[in-house]
């Protein structure tokens, strides 16, 4: 799940799947969490591209520092 604001407030986003072009939340996350048992890694351009930030089952990131409104992208990753 994504959300617009810092510490999990705002705005939510949420998905299971991949999601290759996030539209109307590109540039809006401030925090990333995670519900179920796969790492995922949330990216500063579509299509799973740029820098990206991982975050690991059941984790979560209150603050996206760097990457705070830039991620574009998400999915889990690979064989993990
Ligand atoms: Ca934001």
């Amino acid at each position: 799940m994504l959300y617009s604001e810092a510490n999990f407030q705002g705005r939510v986003f949420r998905t299971s799947a991949a999601v290759p072009d996030l539209g109307r939340f590109n540039n809006v996350a401030s925090s990333d969490r995670v519900n179920n048992n796969q790492t995922w890694r949330f990216y500063a351009q579509k299509n799973f591209q740029g820098d990206f930030v991982e975050i690991k089952p059941r984790q979560s990131l209150a603050n996206l520092g760097r990457l705070n409104n830039r991620i574009e992208s998400l999915r889990a990753v690979p064989g993990r």
